[in-house]
């Protein structure tokens, strides 16, 4: 037969890279290259993308599930499944059983199909997942400014003419909240038009050496420059109101920000006040410019606050949902007729800390106070699914100690690496080239409107569960039920067509749900939901009713390569769902939260170092380590320090330094460079393979160093209970190579 080709998207970032796979007789994938006819990405690829064949055929990646170590049946793991839930919650009660969900969930197709029925299956209010250390504050943000915490908007890449991005590394991590397959070649795009990129970053990143201009900031201080900011815009007459009689709350804004004129924060942030004034001026006078701040201001104790300022300040230079600016994504698969309840946080609290729930979960920084903490509610039981908090987490340490002592635990991963290896039962997915691709998460965050469809490239072998039979029966095993899982995606089906059918707006108001359900894709349940999503959606065929509208079977079979929907256009009155009906600029909970920032202002200043993380091209947060292409070269776990910092240690390349915080000291290599400004050190996170118990050979001989050992739990932002990582206290000293742990 010889080598075939198959097309699918990258499931590994958050860029969406169209990829050509090369597949031999025996179904291993032989060569990687960017799919040149990807209308989105054009042939893009990273090395990551590029070796995803090494990781499909990884020797170490699971087969069959795991029962306490040793290789089991699938109908024998799912009984241990069975078993171990059912003697929690027997003893326990619902609550005792937790849930995690990590990054990888949130890149693929039955992740965001099926885990919500996992949780709801359980009855349990703990759940949490790694958004929390995330993103959770844009969510927040925009649930408050817009009414739907998943209205989140992008800065419109192609058409910007000037872009101020803060904590925000695309070069390396090729984009996040704003998917954008070649980031590093739309950037300098806007160059090559006459435009302006300016990075807010503690260090002199890849993005911030290609942009025309980089600021240096103290860690866990962008807060106070994008009040700076606003002050100059209101102080100088530069605000431009181009949503008239659609924003509530201006001239609340208007008071907060006087308190934060640019000489007051510019000692603290370290950038100067005529600097913070030029950059506000830039902005208002660009014309067209999108501010942007990803995981850098998310991380931090004003993660929320920061989150807010960057998208008011994009309303006050009227860039909010105009070309150019910041946009709302229309994905193909989002239904816009959907009726949506006004946001709120804290409909319950966590047992241990009282800490809010936000969008229905937990802050992964409190899961370890709920696990080691005894009384009623107490989580005895835990359900990961794609995630490796033992590394991910604030604290990790303590969390992968709390980790040992559950009574049960199941993992649904394909490797056995430091989380999984507590897990009475593992439950792999199938390789990436055996598995279906559609971006459900990250296609509402795309900067052009893009739909793709990848079936498997590799047929599943006899018996072999796909991920998303994998979870559809663990759902159905969680329940307690004996079903079958089909029931699960029936009564998801019939439940969705029966309120489209009732919804005036909808494509299908009025029509009989039995007679579209049979209207649906013939392929798997997975295919018919998401063809049932796509025909619903605002590019869909309404089941007929506009005939050259998109179905799963026209995406698939049309438009192998992706299907290029158009550039973003305005769209704020179909995402707007506040109780006002308007962009609410000053939500009271913010207004409330300028308090602490206030407090933070003109509290003593902390003199000490503080650590940040960074991001490599060549890693995938904790998991990229054990494919070999990927651990050559840069790729190692290095503490980044100032010269002036490391003279001062007397500590030189390659030497040790012990890293000690509240929570825990990690001996690193240290790596000086004057990339980092004074006073910063920088540690990648993902690293600390190291544990006994895992198979990850490649991993485990570089090892490295975790971080989250010296992250602290007890640090949160407190609206969102996002997890603080960067601007960490810490200090150094100088080891003896000898002394190293
Ligand atoms: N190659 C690679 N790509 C990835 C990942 C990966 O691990 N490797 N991870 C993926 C994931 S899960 C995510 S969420 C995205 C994240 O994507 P990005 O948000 O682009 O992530 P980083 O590259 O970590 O960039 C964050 C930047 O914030 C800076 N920073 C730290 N503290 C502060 C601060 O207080 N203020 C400001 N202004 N900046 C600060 C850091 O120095 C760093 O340069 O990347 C994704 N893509
Ligand atoms: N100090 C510090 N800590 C951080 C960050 C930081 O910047 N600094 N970043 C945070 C961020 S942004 C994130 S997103 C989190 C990530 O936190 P996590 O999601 O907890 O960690 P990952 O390392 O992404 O772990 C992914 C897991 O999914 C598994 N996996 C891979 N592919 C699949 C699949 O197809 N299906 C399933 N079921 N599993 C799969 C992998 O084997 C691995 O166990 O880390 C956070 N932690
Ligand atoms: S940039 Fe991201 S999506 Fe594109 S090839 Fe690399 S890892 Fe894959
Ligand atoms: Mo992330």
């Amino acid at each position: 037969m010889g080598d075939r080709t198959a097309f699918r998207t990258c499931p590994l970032c958050e860029a969406l890279c169209g990829l050509e796979l090369t597949i031999d007789d025996a179904g291993t994938v032989t060569r990687v290259r960017g799919d040149a006819e990807d209308p989105f990405s054009k042939g893009f690829i990273c090395p990551k993308g590029a070796t995803l064949g090494s990781l499909d055929g990884d020797p170490d990646r699971l087969a069959e599930p795991l029962v306490k170590g040793e290789k089991a049946g699938w109908d024998e793991a799912f009984e241990a499944v069975r078993e171990g839930l059912a003697g929690v919650i027997g003893r326990h009660g619902r609550d005792a059983v937790a849930v995690y969900v990590g990054n990888p969930t949130a890149h693929s197709i039955a992740g965001p199909l099926y885990t919500a029925a996992i949780v709801k299956a359980l009855g349990t209010r703990n759940l949490f997942t790694a958004s929390t250390a995330d993103q959770m504050p844009k969510h927040v943000s925009c649930g408050h400014m817009f009414g739907d915490p998943l209205a989140i908007p992008v800065p419109d890449l192609d058409r910007t003419q000037h872009l101020l991005m803060l904590g925000a590394n695309p070069l390396e991590s090729n984009g996040s909240l704003a998917s954008a397959p070649d980031f590093p070649g739309r950037l300098k795009a806007i160059q090559a038009r006459g435009g302006k990129v300016t990075v807010v970053d503690p260090r002199r990143t890849r993005t911030a050496a290609l942009a025309d201009e980089h600021l240096f900031i103290r860690p866990g201080t962008d807060a106070f420059f994008l009040m700076a900011l606003v002050h100059t815009l209101f102080a100088e007459d530069l605000v431009t109101d181009r949503l008239p009689g659609r924003v509530n709350g201006l001239d609340d804004l208007r008071a907060l920000a006087v308190d934060f004129a640019p000489e007051r924060v510019a000692s603290a942030t370290g950038v100067p006040a005529d600097v913070i004034r030029r950059t506000a001026r830039e902005l208002a006078a660009a014309d067209r410019a999108a501010v942007y701040g990803r995981i850098g201001t998310c991380t931090q104790a004003f993660g929320t606050l920061n989150s807010w300022l960057v998208d008011a300040l994009n309303v006050l230079t009227g860039n909010l949902d105009r070309e150019g600016g910041a946009m709302f994504p229309r994905p193909a698969h989002m239904p816009v007729y959907r009726r949506k309840k006004p946001f709120t946080t804290g409909r319950w609290r966590s047992r241990v800390r009282a800490l809010p729930e936000v969008n229905g979960e937990l802050p992964v920084a409190t899961l370890v106070d709920e696990i080691e903490t005894a009384g009623e509610g107490q989580v005895r039981a835990l359900i990961t699914i794609g995630g490796n908090p033992a590394l991910s987490a604030p604290n990790a340490a303590r969390l992968d100690r709390a980790l040992a002592g559950l009574e049960f635990m199941v993992s649904v991963d394909p490797y056995l690496n430091e989380t999984t290896r507590h897990a009475n039962v593992v439950l792999p997915p199938p390789r990436p080239a055996q598995t279906p691709h559609y971006d459900i998460a990250l296609t509402g965050l795309a900067v052009r409107d893009y739909a793709r469809y990848s079936p498997p490239a590799v047929p599943l072998p006899d018996g072999r569960p796909s991920e998303a039979d994998l979870l559809a029966r663990l759902a159905m095993v969680a329940s307690g039920a004996d079903g079958d899982p089909a029931a699960l995606d029936e009564m998801i089906i019939s439940t969705t067509l029966a309120k489209a059918t009732a919804l005036p707006g909808s494509p299908v108001h009025g029509r009989e749900p039995g007679e579209l359900r049979k209207m649906l894709d013939t392929g798997t349940l997975t295919e018919q939901r998401l063809d049932m999503m796509l025909r619903l959606g605002p590019y869909g065929d309404g089941f007929g009713a506009d005939p050259s509208g998109l179905t799963l079977t026209r995406l698939r079979t049309e438009h192998p390569h992706g299907l290029d929907l158009g550039a973003l256009r305005p769209r704020l009155d179909e995402v707007l769902c506040t109780t006002s009906g308007r962009v609410e600029l000053c939500p009271s909970t913010f207004a409330a939260d300028v308090d602490r920032l206030h407090a933070a202002l003109t509290a003593p200043r902390h003199d000490g170092m503080v650590l940040i993380g960074r991001r490599q091209l060549r890693s995938n947060n904790s998991w990229l380590h054990n494919v070999p292409e990927l651990v050559r070269g840069s790729n190692t776990c290095t503490l980044q320090l100032n010269p002036a910092d490391a003279d001062r240690l007397g500590v030189a390349a390659g030497g040790l330094v012990r890293v000690t915080s509240r929570t825990g000291s990690v001996d690193a290599v240290a790596e000086p460079t004057d990339s980092v400004m004074p006073g910063v050190v920088s540690l990648p996170h993902g690293w600390g393979h190291d544990r006994p118990g895992t198979r990850t050979g490649v991993a485990h001989r570089h090892a490295g160093v975790n971080v989250n050992a010296v992250t602290d739990e007890q640090e949160i932002d407190p609206l969102s209970g996002n997890a603080v990582f960067n601007g960490v206290p810490v200090t150094l000293e100088a080891l003896a190579t000898a002394q190293a742990r």
